[in-house]
């Protein structure tokens, strides 16, 4: 990896924590007890790994510094959304019938360009990679069409990097809300995503480093699928044969989202169908 491209990633840890203070609510309604509940549980996990562990005063001390560094480096977001995000979304959907969720990770924009399906993601006119037609139905439980659904797409381009994130692309660059049709097809014209390597250069590539880890999600699109009534989804899609499927770095795989795409019949690039089916307003 060159240092440019060090330099671009350790922005895009940075970056997460700015857009986080912009777009996301950050006080919870949570009583004084579950609060008093949850602090304690996690700060006697972090009592009994030393006292089972035998952590030293050394390994107290580097402990610290890199608590401060992570925060220095704006790489809160990535952390979290990277070693803990997944556990949360499996409670907050463990009661969905629907398609399955997963992590929304530190990069999600609202307010993408919208249009109308079959739709193209704003992408520049030589952008790199193999062309990839994702298609598909959106429904209710019950199987019937919801009309209007919105799939709002964003993800890495073929180097694995995100617009807005990292230095030189255009900003809205392979984002995009694409509304279906009457009977909830959409078709959206983007290319292949890469694997993603998360930022070595910070905190948390640090971390990896030191514990002899990697820093690999396998290849994935970001979706956020809605429509009135239903319960919004947030979800990603991978690709069989990628190496890091059975092994992300992020834990946020599941069976249900692995996606094969065949070669395109007129010859140009990929294609793949996935149906989304959404949980009623509860
Ligand atoms: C990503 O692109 C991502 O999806 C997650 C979960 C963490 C870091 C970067
Ligand atoms: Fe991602």
């Amino acid at each position: 990896m060159t240092t440019e491209t060090q330099a671009t990633a350790a922005a895009s840890g940075a970056g997460a924590t700015a857009r986080f203070r912009e777009n996301k609510q950050f006080t919870a309604n949570t009583s004084q007890e579950r609060v008093s509940t949850i602090a304690g549980r996690v700060i006697k996990a972090i009592n009994d790994t030393v006292l089972e562990e035998h952590v030293s005063y050394d390994e107290y001390n580097a402990l610290k510094a890199w608590l401060i560094k992570v925060g220095e480096d704006g790489e809160w977001p990535l952390f979290l959304d990277v070693w803990v995000e997944h556990s949360v979304e499996e409670v907050a959907n463990a009661n969905r019938h629907g398609s399955k969720g997963t992590i929304e990770g530190p990069y999600y924009l609202p307010n993408s360009p919208e249009q109308n399906s079959p739709a193209t993601l704003p992408m520049r006119d030589d952008e790199p990679g193999t062309p990839l037609l994702f298609q598909g139905q959106v429904t209710n439980v019950a199987g019937q069409a919801l009309p209007g659904a919105k799939i709002e797409i964003w993800h890495a381009d073929d180097l694995g990097f995100y617009s807005q994130f990292a230095p030189g692309i255009p900003e809205w660059n392979l984002r995009g809300a694409v509304v279906a049709d009457q009977d909830g097809n959409f078709q959206v014209h983007t290319m292949q995503p890469a694997p993603y390597q998360i930022p070595t250069d910070g905190a948390c590539g640090q971390l990896i480093a030191a514990a002899g880890w990697h820093a690999w999600r396998p290849a994935h699109l970001h979706l956020k699928v809605s429509a009135p009534e239903h319960q919004l989804i947030t979800t990603q899609l991978y690709f069989e044969g990628d190496e890091h499927v059975a092994d992300d770095i992020a834990s946020a795989v599941k069976p249900e989202l692995v996606l094969a795409p065949t070669d395109r019949a007129d010859g140009i690039g990929r294609e793949v169908t996935y149906n989304f089916v959404l949980d009623p307003q509860d």
